[in-house]
């Protein structure tokens, strides 16, 4: 009986583990649960399935409260070796935070604008520091707090669906959920570009990126195996550009470039929160020799500035609840948008800081 305690926990084999993996990309698409996450053992795995797809399983504050202890409990489970994250639908991985839920709660007054970046940064952190493999399938839609539960973690796997962003400065917030940590170590400034513009990355130029570890076709046919990353002929007008100190110096600088890549990044920037643009440069400038968690923490006090402010409110309403994709901006131009304002929204919380 003792010989049987003291036996090492169960390792699968690298090869049976990948079956493991794929097993479940195939599967679990479907299906009638009622439950926004549904978390179950199969064999030594863990399944973390997201799962409201008619909201692109967008990350509510209960799904976080519930995915936190799992992660926990499963990292110091002896009989768990791997922890795999996935959504239910065609369309997406998790779409992002439960915005509309937030700017709701922060007109109301309510406390949950605090309590939600708190946990899901906790969240983010536990993925980051976790012991055991995780493994998450971005098969489709991957945003904001979608890419939190991702980006993280051990593995990542791609498929030609996934479409990779972070869209934050279109609704006056910044690239969070540790953006700060994991862009500024992209290639060259490839996450300046993603940060300021929001711009979309998909199937094979995610991994190409350096953002996903793996590519696997959901289909059968290899597609876009020979194309050349969507980026590689920009990357030096890119990395010239984004390596700018201001703002305002990036835009003259993609003005004066004039190509259609250039004049497509400004329209894109034009339509941004100024706000949320400098808030982004600086977070990303600062995140770049920072750990994990202290850009948790920064992003947290960065968050609740956003909460006090008026853009996320507008941002949301004019993406999201009107769809009329046209936000008035205040202030309006990014000349307006102080560099004490920036330093305000930097400093520290006291009390109501984020403690991981
Ligand atoms: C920027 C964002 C988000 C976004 C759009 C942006 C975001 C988010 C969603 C979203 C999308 C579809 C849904 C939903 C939310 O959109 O964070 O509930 O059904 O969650 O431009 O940051």
């Amino acid at each position: 009986m003792a010989a049987r305690v003291l036996m090492a926990p169960r390792r699968l084999k690298p090869f049976n583990r990948l079956q493991v993996i794929l097993q479940h990309l195939k599967t679990c698409k479907h299906t009638d649960s009622a439950a926004d996450v549904l978390l179950q053992k199969q064999g030594g795995a863990g399944i973390i399935t997201l799962n409201r797809p008619k909201v692109l399983n967008a990350l509510s504050f209960k799904m976080i409260q519930q995915i936190y202890p799992q992660i926990k409990a499963w990292e110091q489970d002896p009989e768990t070796f791997l922890i795999i994250i996935k959504g239910t639908g065609e369309k997406a991985f998790c779409a992002g935070g439960d915005v509309r839920a937030i700017a709701d709660a922060g007109k109301a007054g309510d406390t949950m604008t605090r309590d939600y970046f708190r946990e899901e940064y906790r969240l983010d952190n536990a993925i980051g520091t976790c012991k055991k493999p995780y493994v998450a399938l971005i098969d489709g839609i991957t945003m904001g707090g979608g890419v939190g539960l991702s980006v993280h973690g051990h593995f990542r796997v791609a498929t030609e669906k996934t479409v990779f962003a972070m869209p934050e400065t279109a609704i006056g917030l910044f690239p969070d959920v540790g953006g700060g940590y994991f862009l500024p170590r992209l290639s060259g400034k490839i996450g300046h570009l993603l940060a300021l513009t929001g711009f979309r990355l998909k199937g094979r130029d995610v991994l190409k990126a350096g953002i996903a570890t793996h590519f696997v076709e959901s289909g059968k046919t290899k597609i876009d195996q020979e194309k050349e990353f969507v980026l590689d002929e920009h990357m030096e007008r890119i990395n010239s550009i984004f390596s700018a100190n201001s703002m305002e110096e990036i835009v003259q600088k993609l003005k004066q470039d004039g190509s259609p890549f250039a004049t497509k990044q400004l329209e894109a920037i034009n339509k941004m929160s100024p706000t949320s643009l400098k808030l982004t440069l600086r977070q990303l400038r600062e995140g770049a020799t920072m750990s994990l968690q202290d850009v948790f923490t920064m992003e947290y006090r960065l968050s609740q500035a956003c909460m006090r402010g008026h853009d996320f409110y507008e941002g949301v309403r004019a993406v999201l609840i009107d769809k009329d994709q046209s936000p008035r901006w205040k202030p309006a131009a990014l000349e307006e948008v102080s560099d004490e304002f920036v330093d305000n929204c930097f400093k520290p919380l006291g009390n109501n800081d984020l403690k991981l």
